[in-house]
């Protein structure tokens, strides 16, 4: 029988469909593109594929503003082809993740059309419209993307509510007939294949209903207000409610993106016994090394606070619930460029950040370039980005004052658009991603980073990557085993040890580019263990040992 926990040992990988693979010339990555490299994501030894949205869009947000929830973007190809790309998915004994965008739709929805019209449209009710305050909106609540979260709708007088751009006007959960069709969206695609749903924001989904004005952030009207919207106890009952009528019915494998949840509310969500979902994707190891919340506005990494705040979800959901483990995706800067070193130690640096991450408990989703290093990029001017969040950022902050030497270097520290640029498959033009022009500009390191010259190299971070994912699978302390930290407060290295019946496992990594002198535990000085990974050739397991610039092992043993 199969086992209903598969996904606890699985790995992911996550496409971002725009900038794959173009299969027609038109410079954007599509259905069909994804279709003729499943062999590579084959290869690479994981088990599941989730793709970001491709549904037809307006592509405010690259395709997370839905207009139609049942049909294909003629821009990422046809039903027949997306067909054809779950079914490839599948004869290759791999499954499908599709991303359910449920939090909002485009604006240009054909329920948010009518609902603008007129206060009287059966519609109407399915999104969150007030009447303004004082002249104004009805709440001085932020959109995540700048500016207020209200947009003033003239055809009814009154504001509608968006979490994201003012293109993603927010579903109205209260109402069960948008339930309803949230149901039989997610059945649709149930009846067509899918093996599970990454649920996009889905913790936004309850408003408090009184819209409380909240404390602005500096130098803006607006604040952030996701206390009062994020991760309210309805939530539950929606995901008992989904549960119960398709992803406990059907089997499907669930993941949610929550952000700012704390420990209670997450085992609620995932706890084994809770019938809600199978694991969160969450983001407290990630907002790290930035200033409250505001992205772009970074600080150094404080190691000792990452790995506090690593331990803490380790060992708050070891047994009673379960992580995605990632150290980036579309939304964020590459892994490599923010806590590697991106120059001299790129190699080491990637292989060390993989090492460190994914041999903690929980599911490991790779995101696409991570497994051959791409980095942050080089662009030389604003314009060369493609985001809605960095265009509106950019308005605010060039009002206030910042100058654009400033926001270039910022947007090319943490801008999402660092995560989208084409996927580099070899050297020849635009990286062999598409053969018409790129709809972003691809990194102009992709001669010397690129899939083809890692294919055959043992020494890749490719080969690395690959490796990984095949020794996660040979011991179960990696998927079953507890956590806890040796030597915490080291602001160099990140080591850690877990245990799982018999076997035990010692992580360590060197963070800096320095050489450290480091006592191994004891208990692994034995005759019984062995080495699992290395990023360097050579380690000699000794009392006293000297980290190379980053380097990073695994030692397992069995008693
Ligand atoms: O992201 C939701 C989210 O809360 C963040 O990851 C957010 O995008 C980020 O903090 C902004 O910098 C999801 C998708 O992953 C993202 O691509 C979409 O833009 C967003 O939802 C809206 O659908």
């Amino acid at each position: 029988m199969q086992d209903p926990d598969w996904w606890r040992s699985a790995t992911v990988y996550q496409i971002y469909p725009r900038s794959f693979f173009d299969s027609d010339g038109d410079g954007e990555g599509d259905l069909a593109g994804i279709s003729q490299k499943l062999d590579y994501i084959k290869s690479l030894g994981v088990d599941v594929v989730w793709s970001c949205p491709y549904f037809v869009s307006p592509k405010a947000d690259n395709g997370y503003d839905v207009a139609d929830y049942r049909a294909i973007d003629p821009a990422f190809g046809t039903m027949e082809q997306w067909q054809e790309m779950v079914d490839g998915i599948h004869a290759r004994g791999m499954r499908f993740v599709m991303d359910f965008v449920g939090n909002h739709t485009s604006d240009e929805h054909p329920w948010f059309e009518a609902a603008r019209q007129s206060k009287d449209s059966p519609y109407h009710d399915y999104y969150i419209f007030r009447e303004g305050k004082n002249g104004a909106e009805p709440s001085n609540w932020a959109s995540v993307f700048g500016g207020s979260i209200w947009e003033y709708n003239q055809p009814t007088g009154e504001y509608y509510l968006h979490t994201f751009a003012v293109k993603q006007p927010d579903l109205n959960w209260e109402n069960p007939k948008v339930v309803d069709e949230v149901v039989d969206i997610l059945k649709f695609w149930v009846d067509r294949g899918v093996d599970g749903f990454r649920l996009d924001a889905i913790n936004y989904l309850y408003k408090e209903p009184d819209f409380p004005d909240v404390e602005p952030m500096p130098g803006s009207k607006y604040g952030f207000a996701n206390q009062h919207y994020a991760n309210k106890p309805r939530v539950n009952e929606h995901f008992r409610d989904l549960n119960e009528r398709v992803f406990g019915k059907y089997g499907m494998m669930t993941v949610a993106e929550v952000a700012y949840v704390d420990m209670e509310t997450a085992r609620q969500y995932c706890g084994p016994d809770r019938r809600e979902l199978n694991m969160l994707y969450l983001f407290d190891l990630l907002n790290i090394d930035q200033e409250g919340f505001d992205k772009f506005s970074p600080k150094p990494l404080d190691l000792p606070l990452f790995k506090k705040t690593a331990l803490e979800w380790q060992q708050g959901l070891h047994g009673q619930g379960w992580q995605a483990l990632f150290m980036d995706n579309h939304d964020q800067p590459r892994a490599v460029s923010r806590f590697g070193d991106d120059g001299v130690y790129w190699k080491e640096s990637a292989k060390m950040l993989a090492n460190c991450f994914y041999m903690m408990q929980g599911t490991p989703y790779i995101f696409q370039g991570d497994e051959i290093g791409m980095t942050n990029v080089h662009y030389d001017s604003v314009e060369k980005f493609r985001d809605v969040e960095v265009f509106n950022t950019y308005e605010e902050r060039k009002a206030a004052g910042e100058s654009d030497e400033a926001l270039l270097k910022v947007f090319c520290d943490r801008a999402r658009d660092n995560g989208r640029t084409p996927m580099q498959w070899d050297d020849s033009e635009n990286a062999g991603f598409t053969a018409g022009t790129p709809w972003i500009e691809v990194n102009d390191n992709y001669r010397q980073i690129n899939v083809a010259s890692q294919e055959g190299d043992p020494d890749s971070i490719l080969n690395f990557y690959r490796e990984l994912i095949a020794k996660r699978k040979q011991w179960d302390v990696i998927a079953y085993g507890d956590m806890e930290l040796y030597h915490p407060d080291c602001d160099k290295t990140f080591g850690y040890i877990r245990r799982f019946e018999n076997q035990a496992l010692f992580c360590l990594s060197n963070f800096t580019g320095e050489e450290i002198e480091f006592h191994l535990p004891e208990e692994f000085l034995s005759d019984r263990t062995s080495v699992l990974l290395q990023n360097y050739p050579g380690l000699v397991i000794a009392p006293v040992i000297t980290l190379r610039p980053y380097e990073s092992f695994t030692l397992v043993k069995e008693d």
